[in-house]
């Protein structure tokens, strides 16, 4: 028994001294529950890790044509499944929430969880799951596996986006992005599949559609979350218009084009998808790139893990540094690996882990923080009062908000002065860097909360037939970004599964969207509350109470309501006023630079 148990049992005898009867009922009901809870909890920990063992061999150890991983990763999944999607565990639970009243709240908390995840894999439809983990695995080695070629010659994901940040020669991007995008081919049947199969196995226990099921998690509904990302793009939607207009203009002048286009072409932006356009400005003064580029790529991870330590949180344990894939294959290698960034709680205990592949620039330095935003999450929760069902994040836009939000802080020049990565003196241009962080800031939203969002919304809910999936790709791209393709991309394509989450993290794109206007409402706290600092200007390092403040966050894990926890810890409502005062002193400058030149969006959207 692990101490929370022989604590909570314990708390539950003593009150069961009580004499009224329905009291006494409530316990016994209670103490079975309990019990009940204490089974499951020891069993799906068990399998847990089993199935994460697994999917860590199978994204961090791809070799064409060997089903060794495929194999065993299937076998620890209908193990997974047949456990959590079990008849008797269903009938249980429902039983028992029948009686919720007299439960505890983190008893009900975690029969939620036991039903939340039956849903993912219901007995009733095992054949459709056993299919359902095939079409994932196979979706994940033809992603991660894929031989990404220029000019004839194999290059690595971060070799294109080395080119599409930094290349001047239109035709050599060009090249770059279509090389990119090739992934995409092979992998629309796939994606078709799953998405057949992952709406069925949710319908089974009574969820509409995938989509549905993901937001439910929130305790919302598919409108109210749409709704919730509408505002967010339109309280930023005229600062996005400047920066559009800006970039046009400043892009067709960088490429030496002289007619500027009415939308951007997608092979100008300096990054795959156009979701992130910072690298697009220099701040004099501050070449994170160049400083970096003097570092070895584990001085990124161990940087960001001394500034969670500087702020009061545990170091990373050994087994973090032993177990973890955190730089690239070597393109000779005869292996590859997820080339995208994750975190992972292997066993919801001790065994966590991050894959990555890290090299010495600015975007990897962003990214580590981001990660070990994530582990450090799971390492505040993974205590006594958080049982295993429930160590996750208050919701998972909380999760992504974390590590981001030491990414921006770790960003802003006293700290990037403190570490020794910019010259302490240095004049530098406040608006561009402010400008720079927009780019990256402000920019993501359209993609995120519009793009993504709309895109997996109409698959899942809408069933978008397969023949349409580029043309409302594109649909989604232009309306929302102003971003449309080098030419004509037909149906022969499917860029959309170029992006990582549509394939392996589907339908929770918004948790990002989230996740950023989250962010700024708890920098701003952290800056304005507890630094008293300029939040465009903080120095995080080394203060405790920024510490203190985060762990009340995370400690609880996801045994606490989201929106109440938000309310406590800033006194707001979810919304993106923080992030627009933020960036508000940008919209003089963009419309003194932007003066003359054409607006192509709308004012409105
Ligand atoms: O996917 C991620 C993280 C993984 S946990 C690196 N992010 C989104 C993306 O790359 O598309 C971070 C922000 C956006
Ligand atoms: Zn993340």
């Amino acid at each position: 028994m692990k101490p929370y148990y022989l604590l909570f049992v314990f708390s539950l005898l003593m009150l069961s001294c009580s004499t009224t009867t329905t009291k006494t009922e409530d316990n016994t009901l209670a103490l079975e529950v309990q019990q009940y809870l204490d089974t499951y909890t020891n069993q799906y920990v068990k399998l847990y890790y089993d199935l994460s063992l697994a999917q860590w061999e199978t994204n961090t150890h791809i070799v064409e044509g060997d089903t060794t991983n495929a194999y065993r990763t299937q076998v620890a999944s209908e193990a997974f499944a047949n456990f959590t999607g079990s008849k008797e565990n269903i009938e249980k639970t429902r039983k028992y929430l029948e009686q919720k009243e007299k439960l505890t709240p983190i008893q009900v908390k975690q029969l939620e969880t036991i039903l939340y995840q039956a849903a993912n894999n219901p007995q009733t439809v095992a054949e459709v799951v056993s299919k359902r983990i095939k079409a994932e695995t196979q979706q994940t080695e033809k992603l991660f596996g894929f031989n990404y070629t220029l000019d004839g010659k194999p290059i690595t994901p971060n070799g294109i986006d080395e080119i599409l940040r930094e290349e001047k020669n239109i035709t050599k991007r060009l090249a770059a992005w279509q090389a990119s995008k090739e992934v995409g081919k092979n992998l629309k049947a796939g994606l078709v599949d799953l998405r057949g199969l992952r709406n069925q196995t949710v319908q089974a226990l009574g969820y509409k559609d995938y989509f549905t099921y993901q937001v439910s998690e929130y305790n919302m509904t598919v409108p109210e979350m749409m709704e919730m990302n509408k505002k967010l793009i339109s309280d930023i939607w005229p600062l996005y218009r400047e920066l559009h207009t800006y970039a046009r203009y400043e892009l067709a002048n960088k490429y030496g084009i002289k007619e500027v286009p009415e939308m951007l072409p997608a092979h100008w932006l300096p990054n795959r998808w156009g979701q992130d356009w910072s690298a697009m400005i220099d701040v004099e003064g501050i070449n994170l790139d160049e400083a970096l580029a003097k570092k070895e790529a584990e001085w990124l991870v161990k940087q960001a893990e001394r500034f969670y330590i500087s702020l009061g949180f545990d170091s990373l344990p050994a087994s973090f540094y032993e177990k973890s894939s955190l730089y690239p294959a070597p393109v000779e290698a005869n292996y590859k690996k997820n080339n995208h960034a994750s975190a992972w709680h292997m066993d919801l205990q001790q065994d966590v882990r991050s894959l990555m592949s890290v090299i010495p620039n600015a975007d990897w330095y962003e990214t580590t923080h981001h990660e070990l935003g994530h582990v450090y999450y799971y390492m505040s929760y993974t205590n006594s009062e958080v049982p295993p069902l429930l160590r996750g994040g208050a919701n998972r836009a909380f999760h992504e908000a974390v590590g981001s939000m030491m990414g921006l802080a770790a960003m802003q020049k006293p700290f990037l002065a403190n570490l020794g990565l910019i010259e302490p003196n240095t004049k530098t241009d406040e608006t561009k860097e402010l400008l720079k962080e927009a780019l990256n800031y402000i920019v993501f939203i359209p993609f995120s909360a519009g793009v993504m969002t709309e895109f997996e919304h109409d698959l899942y809910v809408n069933n978008l037939p397969p023949d349409q999936f580029n043309k409302r790709w594109w649909e989604l791209s232009q309306k929302y970004q102003g971003m449309v393709p080098p030419a004509e991309r037909g149906e022969e394509y499917t860029d959309a599964a170029s992006k990582t989450h549509i394939n392996d993290d589907a339908a929770q794109y918004y948790d990002y969207a989230l996740s950023f206007a989250l962010l700024f409402q708890l920098h701003d706290h952290v800056a304005t509350t507890i630094l008293k600092q300029n939040p465009k200007a903080t120095n995080y390092y080394g203060n405790k109470e920024v510490g203190n403040f985060l762990k009340k966050i995370l400690t609880p894990g996801a045994s606490r309501n989201w929106r109440e926890l938000l309310k406590e810890s800033t006194g707001k409502e979810l919304n993106a006023e923080a992030m627009l005062n933020y960036f508000q002193p940008l919209m003089p400058y963009l419309k003194e630079a932007n003066k003359g030149r054409k607006y192509t969006l709308p004012e409105k959207i």
